[in-house]
């Protein structure tokens, strides 16, 4: 019997990337996002059987529930949860952001999050099912212009190890993943739509596609039930660290 897996940002980047994948693997899949012109094609490509656009701001507490109360039986009983949609805003130094950008990141990547995760929690233990958080390597080592996406991020992480550790026993599965470096759309986004910013940023540097990312979510979610991977780290290999800085008077 095919399992239902529920992505979240899937009008996009890694989360579109894994709705083809997941489907193609023979999951059904529920796909998220607010842009709905971008969900129905993936409802058109697969059939409403195996694809359900369920379009909504994640932020938006009573039409996700609207959203989840409104799933077709067939897709109604989630056995993995893809906890996506996420973004950056800003690139600025911290004394320069803007705290507009600070909370759409923290009401997008933190309280959203939560917010599914705890509405989807008993029926995935019911399940034994699985959640896998989109992190990033942003929330493991600090960079400059970071700030409030990368503690996002870090708490999107050890979210995740908190839920592995309430979970022990239930059978349920949790792993973050946290990437590196991916062209998508996210540093239009992070920009606020200056493609040429983002042009640069990847030009020459060879980065990971959404198509990687979604290999790895798959292969994640596809392995044995007796197996937990609890955190999975990977970047292009163009993209590595970079040393302390030291402020000299
Ligand atoms: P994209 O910008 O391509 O996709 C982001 C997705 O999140 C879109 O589908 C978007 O849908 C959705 N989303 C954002 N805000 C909301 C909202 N308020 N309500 C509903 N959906 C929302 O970026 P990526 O695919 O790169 O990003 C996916 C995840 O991966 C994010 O959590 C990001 O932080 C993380 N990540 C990205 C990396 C990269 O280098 N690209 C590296 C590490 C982690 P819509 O706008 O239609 O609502
Ligand atoms: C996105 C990866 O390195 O741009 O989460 O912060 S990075």
């Amino acid at each position: 019997m095919s399992r239902t897996a529920l992505i979240t940002g899937a009008t996009s980047g890694f989360g579109a990337a894994a709705v083809h994948r997941f489907v193609r693997d023979g999951w059904n899949v529920i796909a998220t996002g607010r842009r709905a012109e971008r969900l129905q094609p993936l409802v058109d490509a697969y059939g409403p059987g195996r694809v359900h656009a369920a379009a909504f701001d994640i932020r938006d507490v009573a039409a996700m529930d609207a959203a989840l109360a409104a799933l077709p039986p067939a897709l109604s009983g989630i056995d993995l949860l893809v906890n996506n949609a996420g973004l950056a805003q800003g690139t600025a130094p911290a004394q320069r952001a803007t705290l507009e950008d600070w909370r759409t990141m923290i009401d997008t990547n933190v309280t959203a999050l939560v917010t599914l995760t705890h509405r989807l929690l008993p029926q995935l233990v019911e399940r034994r099912g699985a959640i896998i958080n989109i992190s990033s390597v942003a929330g493991v080592y600090p960079y400059p212009g970071g700030n409030t996406y990368g503690g996002t991020k870090a708490f999107v992480s050890q979210f995740s190890l908190g839920l592995r550790s309430d979970l022990h026993g239930t059978g349920v599965r949790v792993t973050t993943i946290e990437p590196g470096m991916a062209e998508t759309e996210f540093t239009v986004v992070r920009t606020h739509g200056d493609q040429a910013a983002s042009d640069t940023l990847y030009a020459g540097a060879n980065p990971m596609t959404a198509e990687d990312i979604a290999e790895q979510i798959l292969w994640v979610a596809n392995l044995p039930a007796h197996l937990n991977i609890n955190r999975l780290e990977l970047m292009p290999v163009s993209q590595s660290y970079a040393g302390f800085q030291v402020a000299r008077s």
